[in-house]
């Protein structure tokens, strides 16, 4: 037994069952133990990109912990800017990297990268082994590290001598016990039940935190026993009941209008496993600023951080609600249904740019697509308006089936990260929805899903333009257009077919019916190309830094 043995044992012995992963020269011994092996199966992708995209999608749509695995420099540096997204969103994942052996480093060995030195600010914990005895119990470490407290990514990375070095047999795996989370203070707890009785306008916010724990039924518990007005950030699409009329939608920059001017209007706000990202809160001075702030999260130090808060509750979001209903009941239960009733009020349709009957309409393509997509379907998206589109539009049903890169808005993530859905979710409907632009940064995996077979559906919003920062030209820069012009695409539909993947077209409204239905129906992966609208907007918007009085909408 070797290193690498060491290695695949550990990761059987946290029930793993995929990596996604590319290899090289520092992890071929790695690559050797997994050749054949009967339970962990590796999936090789086309990119170390997508290695750690794929396994976030997984962690994303599951509450595993998702794996990835590629070689020294290069290779571990392409897994840098997903790390970077699986940290900004609390994403658990294990990384492993080949490292060149320890004689090497230092050196400037070949394939050299201090991927722990790159890798500081982008992970929530990273280690080298270099003792192959070590590898067993950093593996331990490593997974109840990542799923621990807040999730994370984290990294471990192994000189290729550790990895071939002969180890004795690890013997049952240390286990490393997550420390039990911390419990709000039942002072803290009793002022949140008070203030939310004297509130007269309170609204809840969800963020990612949903995620973690089994958040998802005590928040719905809780909102409905106060019928109480609800929000979430993209990040938490799907925690409230889809349709419960009390459900707002999403908040922020291109959030529902009821949802943004609501929390604008209250008087307390619920935020909860939410942490004020700018795309939120726009101008922090001017948020919410006649409410009360309770503010519940997993990690202390979100408080404060952005918003200052006049109650803050620490523990799993889970803890927070049930302690925080318990209080509640103790007295009477307050409802704020005639609130809720009015904040509805405050919205009205989302507004679409007028497109000639003629054309594609993305918003109107998305509207359809939605309308036919099954409520416990998986979607992933990539970033630009296609992502804010659907994003106002989809019906998820769970947090974990809306999945998205919020907090690092990373291109070229909507199509690994479906790869990784679909190995996570057997059985499920996958869709992707991915714009020109950032389909150019991942088409490679076209050959990942036509390998495996995977029943990935790519939904490709071609609008020939880098669509949201042409928006943004348009807005804010004197429609001066500037390296966003792609009418000069490739196409798309033979792209797929040469990866033997088939292709359905898009460009006359009056079959989008039938042609989404036929592409929904078909079997094995698919990719519909959409030919829509060059310059269609994404509204409402809240231009950056902004609050909701300088809302923009489209022109009539
Ligand atoms: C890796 C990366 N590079 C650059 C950006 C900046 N950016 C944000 S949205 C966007 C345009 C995306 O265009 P496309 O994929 O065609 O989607 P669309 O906005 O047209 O729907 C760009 C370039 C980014 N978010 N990620």
């Amino acid at each position: 037994m070797n290193g690498a043995n060491a290695l695949l044992d550990a990761l059987v012995a946290e029930g793993v069952d995929v990596v996604f992963g590319y290899p090289g020269g520092a992890i071929m011994p790695f690559y050797d133990a997994l050749f054949g092996h009967a339970t962990t199966r590796h999936i090789l992708v086309r990119h170390e990109a997508a290695a750690v995209f794929a396994a976030a999608g997984y962690a994303r749509t599951s509450g595993r912990v998702g794996v990835c695995c590629a070689t020294s420099g290069p290779g571990a540096t392409n897994l840098v800017t997903g790390l970077l997204d699986a940290h900004m969103d609390s994403v658990p994942l294990v990384a492993i990297t080949g490292q060149v052996r320890a004689e090497l480093m230092g050196t400037d060995g070949f394939q050299e990268a201090d991927v722990c030195a790159i890798t500081q600010a982008t992970t929530k914990w990273n280690v080298r082994v270099t003792d192959a005895s070590q590898i067993a119990a950093t593996l331990a470490e490593a997974f109840a590290i990542a799923r621990g407290g807040r999730p994370g990514p984290v990294l471990v990375d192994i000189t290729s001598d550790a990895l071939k070095a002969a180890v004795e047999a690890a013997g049952p795996p240390r286990r490393f016990d997550s420390q039990p989370g911390p419990r709000p203070d039942d002072e803290a707890i009793r002022d949140a039940a008070a203030r939310i009785r004297a509130a007269r306008r309170p609204v809840a916010i969800i963020g990612g935190g949903v995620r973690r724990g089994e958040a998802v039924a005590p928040y719905r518990r809780f909102v409905a026993m106060l019928g109480l007005p609800h929000c979430s950030t993209i990040n938490a699409l799907g925690a409230g009941e889809i349709d419960d009329p009390h459900n707002l939608g999403m908040l922020g920059m291109h959030g529902h209008k009821s949802a943004n001017r609501a929390v604008h209007g209250a008087d307390l706000l619920i935020a909860l496993g939410m942490r004020f990202d700018d795309r939120v809160t726009g101008k922090p001075d001017k948020f919410a600023r006649d409410a009360a702030i309770i503010h519940a999260d997993i990690d202390a130090t979100e408080f404060n951080k952005i918003i200052t808060a006049d109650v803050t509750l620490h523990g799993s979001l889970e803890t927070t609600l049930t302690a925080l209903m318990a209080e509640l009941e103790r007295e009477r239960v307050p409802r704020f249904d005639d609130w809720a009733a009015e904040a509805r009020t405050l919205g009205g349709p989302l507004p679409s740019d007028r497109v000639a009957d003629h054309v594609l309409s993305a918003t109107d393509v998305l509207d359809r697509f939605f309308a036919r997509v099954q409520p416990d379907a998986v979607v992933t998206t990539d970033v630009g308006q296609h992502q804010m589109w659907a994003a106002q539009r989809a019906r998820p049903n769970h947090p974990r089936s809306y999945t998205t890169s919020g907090g690092l808005g990373s291109m070229g993530f909507g199509l690994p990260a479906a790869v990784g859905a679909a190995f996570a979710n057997p059985g499920r409907a996958v869709y992707a929805i991915v714009g020109d632009g950032g389909f150019q940064m991942s088409l490679t995996e076209l050959a990942t899903l036509r390998r495996y077979n995977v029943p990935v559906k790519i939904v490709l919003i071609d609008n020939q333009n880098l669509g949201m920062v042409r928006q943004w030209q348009e807005l804010f820069y004197s429609e001066r257009y500037s390296a966003t012009n792609l009418s000069d695409n490739p196409d798309f539909g033979a792209i797929a077919r040469a990866y033997g993947i088939a292709s359905y077209t898009l460009d006359d409204p009056a079959v989008a019916d039938t042609t989404i239905a036929r592409f929904i129906d078909a079997p094995g992966p698919a990719l519909l190309h959409c030919a829509c609208h060059p310059t269609e907007n994404v509204w409402p918007m809240i231009p950056a830094g902004q609050t909701i009085d300088e809302l923009m909408e489209a022109k009539a």
